[in-house]
């Protein structure tokens, strides 16, 4: 099949997603056609069968704001017509399915041609931005338009007909890891830097937004700091990265913390890892977690959201309630400090995610195009 996909180029989990699926589906012989504003960090491979084509939003002096979506659909429409696309995946709603829903009415206008669109819901284009009354009419329209709409865990689907009038089934197709790829042997070479005295070590990733809380994973550090000897790296970027490090210094922990930034190699930042925090307010999924078990990381999270879909508890990782910091401390002293269970917590964390395995989930997105094209008559 030809297959455009259409994400944000950028860290965060729709987009790595997004393009972990497109390299899966180009090494399975489709042909796969990625439209964004920049080359998505995962796209890191050299396959004949994928190609990029960038978004550009030309500025003119009249423009504050730059029409995005408009550019966006115009590249769609030029996309499926010169390599004839079967059909359009668009991740994350907020604009990709309203210049979507565009692009297949030109396409419709132009040629007679109904062209599938699929959009995956992630996360914040649901339970965030996409309520705030600024965006929801289009976000409802542009949903109920798509051809399918999948999401990502049961929670997000549940939480989507709670706040939205989709009058269409959502089917859960959940996020994948290739765990062949993260289940890497530590390098001891970089253990040696991190943890000098083979000090316990605690990993958190993400894109620094107040929805991760990044001050309680300071907090539950410095806990930890206080009864054994340990390290954490941050690892990613963004708003909240500076409040973070400031109470790193309060809490006199910041010597003992790394902020080693934006990085594409997490599954060597994940091998020397013990135990990954994830006291985010809500996730939809958590798919930084869901690596941090194929890497064999034990996953400390709030239950928030579809957290509970992917950790459970007491057996791959623990939960406890937003903002419980003191149990969140509690159980990782408590594992540290006994290297049989963290052993075994640590097993079961990876036996989990091949749960997840892309062998797994891959199949579920080429039925559902399969399933699409054979109504529009592509294949
Ligand atoms: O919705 C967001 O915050 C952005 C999105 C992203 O691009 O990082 O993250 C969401 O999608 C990921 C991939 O499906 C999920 O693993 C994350 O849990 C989800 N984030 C939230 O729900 C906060």
């Amino acid at each position: 099949m030809r297959i455009g996909i259409v994400c944000y180029p950028t860290f965060g989990g729709s987009g790595v997603l997004a393009t972990e699926l497109g390299k899966a589906l180009a090494d399975e012989g489709h042909k796969v056609h990625f439209i964004t504003y920049q080359q998505p960090v995962r796209l890191n491979v050299f396959n004949t069968n994928i190609f990029y084509h960038e978004v550009r939003v030309p500025t003119y002096p009249l423009f504050d704001y730059p029409p995005y979506e408009v550019a966006l659909a115009s590249t769609m429409v030029d996309v499926i017509m010169n390599y004839d696309l079967d059909l359009l995946h668009v991740h994350y709603a907020i604009p990709h399915a309203s210049a979507a829903y565009m692009a297949k009415q030109i396409i419709k206008n132009k040629t007679g041609r109904n062209v599938p669109v699929i959009t995956t819901l992630h996360g914040t284009d649901i339970t965030l931005v996409g309520r705030d009354k600024t965006y929801e009419p289009v976000v409802t329209f542009s949903i109920n338009e798509s051809d399918a709409i999948t999401a990502v865990s049961n929670n997000l689907k549940e939480e989507t007909y709670k706040s939205f009038a989709i009058t269409k089934e959502i089917e859960v197709i959940n996020n994948f890891v290739d765990v062949s790829r993260f289940n890497k042997k530590p390098i001891d070479a970089f253990k040696k830097v991190i943890a000098p005295e083979g000090e316990k070590i605690l990993v958190h990733a993400s894109n620094f937004r107040k929805v991760k809380r990044v001050e309680d994973v300071v907090k539950v550090f410095a806990e930890v700091k206080k009864q054994l000897p340990a390290k954490l790296l941050m690892v990613g970027d963004g708003p909240e990265r500076p409040a973070a490090e400031d109470l790193a210094r309060a809490l006199g922990v910041i010597d003992f913390i790394s902020f080693v930034g934006k990085q594409e190699q997490m599954e060597e930042i994940l091998a020397v890892g013990d135990i990954f925090l994830l006291p985010s307010e809500y996730e939809s999924f958590g798919l930084a977690a869901l690596e941090a078990m194929a890497a064999k990381v034990v996953v400390i999270s709030t239950n928030a959201g579809g957290l509970s879909e992917i950790n459970i508890q007491e057996e791959t990782g623990f939960m406890a309630n937003v903002g419980d910091v003191a149990a969140m401390s509690n159980f990782a002293i408590t594992l540290l400090k006994n290297e049989t269970q963290l052993q075994q917590m640590k097993e079961k964390a990876y036996e989990q995610a091949l749960k997840f395995d892309i062998k797994n989930i891959i199949p579920k997105y080429e039925k559902l195009y399969s399933r699409w094209c054979r109504m529009t008559s592509c294949v």
